[in-house]
């Protein structure tokens, strides 16, 4: 399927790029790395988001567009990458929507089936991990920076490379990428070991915050939009603030509240592999990994937080 992907690409004279909404390194390391590589073999390629992106990630690059519903694209293909639900699209769905051929590259194990040719490989660490593959069949000259960018794919959606989903193939392709000879220290500089003071500061309000259930075995951060606001910060800047409540000592399984709009809340679960918290989220309507997923709650978000709760403590072993 990845070599029909990769036919189908050569074939076309403009690729859209398209990934999942708030995305992170995973999503644009994934894009951009589709994006050089196509543009190594003299094609246009196209990012589209809906919002600026992280500024952290700019080393990736900064040649994207933002899109929303009245995007007009002249692209004769588009490529969805790392976005398990259509939905997750966003904004740039409707730009998407109208392109003539649809191709789709994921490895959330829930979720949608879409486009002419979907590839899903859920054993996989990352997209970029699928991405490399692609990436090898589109050029035998891939660019250092595809494989910066696939670097970060890699490093940011195994917690770098500490998760359960790192796998054999995971370093074999991970140092096949070292040894293109990409400069992975400044990467990691960047992504990890550079933190501003107000987010410093922040991070140990926000411990302060977590609460504690089932004997200390469950830890929920309520962080609620206007709480960041305090210290200048945005939801952008925090991307790590799921572990928060996960690292504590203790702690098996972890729920992260965020605002998402007037009337709804956005729920990150995380466990240390105790639990499959993927299930938790479908059972809300989420979706999502083993160890990593996500739902939104509306309605009587207290009630239905309390609810999530006890399924969460429910599915602990004991
Ligand atoms: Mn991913």
């Amino acid at each position: 399927m990845l070599k029909k992907i990769a036919k189908r690409l050569k074939k076309a004279a403009h690729i859209a790029i398209f990934t999942h909404q708030n995305p992170d390194g995973d999503a644009l390391g994934s894009s951009f790395a589709v994006k050089y590589a196509l543009e190594a073999i003299g094609k246009k390629a196209t990012i589209y988001l809906e919002k600026p992106m992280p500024e952290k990630f700019n080393f990736l690059g900064t040649d994207y567009r933002i899109a929303d519903e009245n995007t007009q694209s002249d692209a004769d293909c588009a490529i969805v990458l790392d976005c398990g639900e259509y939905s997750r699209l966003g904004a740039t769905s409707e730009t998407c929507k109208k392109i003539p051929c649809l191709l789709c590259i994921d490895h959330h194990k829930t979720g949608d089936t879409f486009g002419e040719l979907y590839y899903n490989e859920p054993d996989s660490a990352a997209t970029a991990q699928i991405v490399y593959q692609l990436v090898n069949l589109i050029t035998k000259d891939v660019p250092q920076k595809a494989y910066e960018a696939i670097y970060t794919g890699m490093s940011t959606d195994t917690g770098h490379f500490k998760f359960s989903n790192v796998s054999p193939k995971t370093f074999k392709i991970a140092a096949e990428v070292l040894a293109s000879g990409i400069n992975h220290r400044k990467i990691t500089t960047i992504i990890y070991d550079t933190v501003k003071r107000e987010k410093m500061m922040f991070l140990g309000a926000a411990t302060e915050r977590v609460e504690l259930y089932c004997n200390g075995r469950v830890a929920v951060l309520d962080c609620p939009g206007e709480f960041l606001a305090q210290f200048g910060l945005t939801y952008d800047d925090v991307d790590e603030l799921p572990n928060i409540p996960l690292n504590l000592e203790g702690v098996e399984a972890s729920i992260l509240v965020k605002d998402r709009d007037e009337n709804s809340k956005r729920v990150s679960l995380r466990t240390k592999d105790v639990i499959d918290v993927s299930e938790v989220a479908s059972a809300f309507g989420g979706g999502g990994h083993k160890s990593a997923a996500a739902c939104v709650l509306s309605g009587n978000i207290e009630e239905n937080l309390k609810k999530l709760i006890d399924t969460v403590i429910d599915k602990l072993p004991c």
